[in-house]
């Protein structure tokens, strides 16, 4: 059981975003909680340096169409890492589990096939109070969290091209 802000990093660690670009793909099932990710997500990129207009957001209805919403953005728009925001809550069927598989797998393939980060910045909570403490809540931001690791792993890819 998470007891800190699980969002909390060194601000030094974290490399410039300026001359980075990104796309951003929204789930809008719990929107209250995705929107607060996408907040966070957008305040953080800004924060390190990135600029306005290479910030790109887009919304799906849920998270099962994050993977392709994502996958438009690496097709359609030049951008180095699409982060991936949508929250999923356990209910009474297995719905949540398909889902779950659904998006991690489709995650996976996309930076592979594309060769560019695609981050998983998805909650995956057994309720809604779990959810509300990680988008901005006493364990912190996950797209806070998202958005720092799309900006190290840019970096990443420009640290191996000479
Ligand atoms: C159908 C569904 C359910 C039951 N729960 C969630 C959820 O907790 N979080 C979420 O992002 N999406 C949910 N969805 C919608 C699916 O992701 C998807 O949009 C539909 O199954 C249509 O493909």
């Amino acid at each position: 059981m998470a007891t800190r802000d699980l969002s909390d990093y060194d601000i030094h660690s974290v490399p410039s975003g300026d001359n980075m670009r990104f796309g951003i793909v929204v789930s809008e099932w719990n929107f209250q909680i995705t929107s607060a990710l996408a907040e966070g997500a957008v305040k953080t990129l800004k924060k390190h340096g990135v600029r306005d207009e290479d910030i790109l957001v887009k919304y799906v209805p849920g998270s099962f169409e994050l993977p392709l919403g994502a996958q438009y953005f690496a097709e359609m728009e030049n951008v180095d890492a699409v982060i991936l925001l949508g929250c999923v809550i356990q209910g009474e069927t297995r719905h949540f589990d398909f889902i779950c598989q659904g998006v991690t797998q489709g995650t996976v393939e996309l930076n592979l096939k594309y060769n560019k980060p695609f981050i998983f910045g998805i909650l995956t909570t057994e309720n809604e109070q779990q959810a509300l403490d990680r988008s901005g809540g006493k364990h912190g931001n996950k797209g806070d969290e998202a958005a720092v690791t799309a900006i190290k792993m840019v970096y990443l890819k420009t640290s191996f091209i000479k």
